[in-house]
Protein backbone atom coordinates (compact mmCIF):
# COMPACT_ATOMS: atom_id res chain seq x y z
CA UNK A 1 0.00 0.00 0.00
CA UNK A 2 1.23 3.51 -0.46
CA UNK A 3 0.02 6.98 0.25
CA UNK A 4 -2.16 8.46 -2.79
CA UNK A 5 -2.48 12.09 -4.06
CA UNK A 6 -5.88 12.72 -3.72
CA UNK A 7 -7.84 14.57 -6.33
CA UNK A 8 -8.82 18.21 -6.26
CA UNK A 9 -11.89 19.42 -5.23
CA UNK A 10 -12.50 21.32 -8.25
CA UNK A 11 -11.06 22.44 -11.55
CA UNK A 12 -7.72 23.51 -11.83
CA UNK A 13 -9.16 26.98 -13.12
CA UNK A 14 -11.86 27.24 -10.61
CA UNK A 15 -10.44 29.95 -8.13
CA UNK A 16 -9.55 32.02 -10.69
CA UNK A 17 -8.57 35.05 -10.22
CA UNK A 18 -7.81 34.69 -6.64
CA UNK A 19 -5.27 31.88 -7.18
CA UNK A 20 -3.99 30.78 -10.79
CA UNK A 21 -4.56 27.56 -12.90
CA UNK A 22 -0.31 27.96 -13.36
CA UNK A 23 -0.52 28.38 -9.33
CA UNK A 24 -2.40 25.03 -9.09
CA UNK A 25 -0.63 23.64 -11.51
CA UNK A 26 3.14 23.83 -9.54
CA UNK A 27 1.29 23.79 -6.51
CA UNK A 28 -0.92 20.74 -6.75
CA UNK A 29 0.92 19.29 -9.69
CA UNK A 30 4.56 19.79 -8.56
CA UNK A 31 4.64 20.49 -4.92
CA UNK A 32 1.93 17.83 -3.40
CA UNK A 33 2.82 15.19 -5.75
CA UNK A 34 6.36 15.95 -5.43
CA UNK A 35 5.47 15.24 -1.07
CA UNK A 36 3.36 12.26 -1.96
CA UNK A 37 6.14 10.74 -4.23
CA UNK A 38 9.31 11.50 -1.41
CA UNK A 39 7.18 9.98 1.32
CA UNK A 40 6.51 6.87 -0.38
CA UNK A 41 9.93 6.66 -1.20
CA UNK A 42 10.94 7.56 2.46
CA UNK A 43 8.47 5.08 3.88
CA UNK A 44 8.50 2.08 1.90
CA UNK A 45 9.90 -1.26 3.24
CA UNK A 46 9.57 0.63 6.58
CA UNK A 47 7.46 -0.32 9.41
CA UNK A 48 5.32 2.65 8.22
CA UNK A 49 4.45 0.96 5.26
CA UNK A 50 0.46 -0.11 5.35
CA UNK A 51 -0.29 2.88 7.99
CA UNK A 52 -2.75 5.15 7.70
CA UNK A 53 -1.04 9.16 6.73
CA UNK A 54 -2.24 10.44 10.37
CA UNK A 55 -0.57 7.38 12.07
CA UNK A 56 2.85 7.89 9.72
CA UNK A 57 2.44 12.05 11.39
CA UNK A 58 2.20 11.15 14.72
CA UNK A 59 4.64 8.49 14.96
CA UNK A 60 7.19 10.14 12.95
CA UNK A 61 6.60 13.30 15.04
CA UNK A 62 7.19 11.09 18.16
CA UNK A 63 10.17 9.49 16.54
CA UNK A 64 11.46 12.47 15.81
CA UNK A 65 11.98 11.12 12.46
CA UNK A 66 12.06 14.30 10.55
CA UNK A 67 12.37 13.60 6.87
CA UNK A 68 9.30 11.32 6.95
CA UNK A 69 7.16 13.90 9.29
CA UNK A 70 7.54 16.81 6.76
CA UNK A 71 6.42 14.95 4.10
CA UNK A 72 3.78 13.23 5.50
CA UNK A 73 2.80 16.39 6.91
CA UNK A 74 2.63 18.72 3.76
CA UNK A 75 0.87 16.18 1.81
CA UNK A 76 -2.04 16.04 4.76
CA UNK A 77 -1.36 19.78 5.09
CA UNK A 78 -1.83 19.74 1.35
CA UNK A 79 -5.46 18.01 0.74
CA UNK A 80 -6.36 20.19 3.94
CA UNK A 81 -5.58 23.26 1.85
CA UNK A 82 -7.52 22.65 -0.92
CA UNK A 83 -10.65 21.78 0.74
CA UNK A 84 -10.04 24.98 3.16
CA UNK A 85 -10.82 26.66 -0.33
CA UNK A 86 -13.83 27.11 -2.63
CA UNK A 87 -14.67 28.48 -5.83
CA UNK A 88 -18.25 29.84 -3.67
CA UNK A 89 -16.06 30.30 -0.84
CA UNK A 90 -16.37 33.72 1.62
CA UNK A 91 -19.74 33.60 2.09
CA UNK A 92 -21.94 33.16 4.85
CA UNK A 93 -20.46 31.60 8.34
CA UNK A 94 -22.94 28.31 9.14
CA UNK A 95 -24.92 28.88 12.15
CA UNK A 96 -22.95 27.56 15.08
CA UNK A 97 -19.90 27.63 13.71
CA UNK A 98 -21.06 31.87 13.58
CA UNK A 99 -22.08 31.66 16.87
CA UNK A 100 -18.66 30.55 18.36
CA UNK A 101 -16.81 32.98 16.08
CA UNK A 102 -18.74 35.74 17.75
CA UNK A 103 -18.71 34.44 21.39
CA UNK A 104 -14.82 33.59 20.67
CA UNK A 105 -13.35 36.27 18.30
CA UNK A 106 -16.02 38.91 18.70
CA UNK A 107 -17.51 38.40 15.22
CA UNK A 108 -16.28 37.87 12.15
CA UNK A 109 -14.02 40.86 11.13
CA UNK A 110 -11.79 40.25 14.56
CA UNK A 111 -11.65 36.68 12.99
CA UNK A 112 -10.43 38.31 9.99
CA UNK A 113 -7.98 40.80 11.58
CA UNK A 114 -6.08 37.78 14.06
CA UNK A 115 -6.18 35.31 10.89
CA UNK A 116 -4.40 37.93 8.51
CA UNK A 117 -2.15 38.72 11.84
CA UNK A 118 -1.40 35.01 12.24
CA UNK A 119 -0.73 34.42 8.26
CA UNK A 120 1.82 37.74 7.52
CA UNK A 121 3.61 37.14 10.60
CA UNK A 122 4.68 33.64 10.26
CA UNK A 123 8.14 34.13 9.37
CA UNK A 124 9.33 32.12 6.77
CA UNK A 125 7.54 29.10 5.42
CA UNK A 126 4.31 27.81 7.21
CA UNK A 127 0.62 27.69 7.51
CA UNK A 128 -1.98 29.25 9.48
CA UNK A 129 -4.63 27.84 10.92
CA UNK A 130 -8.54 27.74 12.55
CA UNK A 131 -8.18 24.83 15.43
CA UNK A 132 -10.50 23.77 17.79
CA UNK A 133 -8.25 23.45 21.10
CA UNK A 134 -9.25 22.59 24.32
CA UNK A 135 -12.72 23.03 23.21
CA UNK A 136 -11.94 26.38 22.11
CA UNK A 137 -11.59 27.95 18.68
CA UNK A 138 -8.19 29.72 18.40
CA UNK A 139 -5.97 30.95 15.60
CA UNK A 140 -2.42 29.81 15.47
CA UNK A 141 0.58 29.54 12.82
CA UNK A 142 2.82 27.06 12.26
CA UNK A 143 6.40 26.87 10.67
CA UNK A 144 7.38 24.78 7.87
CA UNK A 145 5.16 21.47 7.54
CA UNK A 146 3.94 21.73 11.15
CA UNK A 147 0.52 20.80 11.70
CA UNK A 148 -1.53 21.25 14.84
CA UNK A 149 -2.73 17.75 14.83
CA UNK A 150 0.38 16.11 16.13
CA UNK A 151 -0.45 19.11 18.97
CA UNK A 152 -3.51 18.00 19.92
CA UNK A 153 -5.24 20.52 18.69
CA UNK A 154 -7.88 19.85 16.01
CA UNK A 155 -7.64 22.08 12.24
CA UNK A 156 -10.46 23.52 11.03
CA UNK A 157 -9.24 25.68 8.11
CA UNK A 158 -5.54 26.45 6.64
CA UNK A 159 -3.84 28.32 4.60
CA UNK A 160 -0.67 27.83 3.04
CA UNK A 161 2.09 30.85 3.75
CA UNK A 162 4.59 29.19 1.98
CA UNK A 163 6.21 31.37 -1.03
CA UNK A 164 5.12 28.68 -3.33
CA UNK A 165 1.68 28.94 -2.73
CA UNK A 166 1.35 33.21 -3.86
CA UNK A 167 4.41 33.99 -5.89
CA UNK A 168 3.40 33.29 -9.00
CA UNK A 169 -0.07 35.41 -8.53
CA UNK A 170 1.16 38.06 -5.54
CA UNK A 171 4.96 38.23 -5.86
CA UNK A 172 6.01 39.48 -2.55
CA UNK A 173 2.40 40.79 -1.19
CA UNK A 174 1.21 37.79 1.34
CA UNK A 175 -0.92 40.07 2.72
CA UNK A 176 -2.70 40.53 -0.34
CA UNK A 177 -3.09 36.60 -1.10
CA UNK A 178 -4.49 36.37 2.52
CA UNK A 179 -6.78 39.05 2.02
CA UNK A 180 -8.24 37.24 -0.95
CA UNK A 181 -8.43 33.96 1.01
CA UNK A 182 -10.24 35.54 3.52
CA UNK A 183 -12.64 37.43 1.05
CA UNK A 184 -13.34 35.22 -1.55
CA UNK A 185 -11.91 31.82 -1.34
CA UNK A 186 -12.60 30.55 2.85
CA UNK A 187 -14.87 27.75 2.82
CA UNK A 188 -16.93 28.06 5.79
CA UNK A 189 -18.84 25.02 5.09
CA UNK A 190 -15.93 22.60 5.39
CA UNK A 191 -14.87 24.25 8.56
CA UNK A 192 -18.51 24.77 9.71
CA UNK A 193 -18.54 20.71 9.53
CA UNK A 194 -14.87 19.91 10.57
CA UNK A 195 -16.45 21.91 13.83
CA UNK A 196 -19.81 19.71 13.84
CA UNK A 197 -17.37 16.52 13.93
CA UNK A 198 -15.39 18.53 16.86
CA UNK A 199 -18.04 19.57 18.88
CA UNK A 200 -20.40 16.40 18.14
CA UNK A 201 -17.78 14.11 19.13
CA UNK A 202 -17.00 15.83 22.76
MN1 LIG B 1 2.34 24.49 -0.37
Amino acid sequence: MSIELPELPYDRDALQPHVSAQTLDYHYGKHHAGYVKKLNAAIEASDLADDSLEDIMRISFQNKNDSVFNNAAQVWNHTFLWHSMSPDGGKQVPGQLADAIEREFGGEKNFRDEFKNAATSRFGSGWAWLVVDRGKLRITSTGNADNPLVHGQQPLLTLDVWEHAYYLDYQNDRGKYVDSFLQELINWDFAASNYAAETDAA
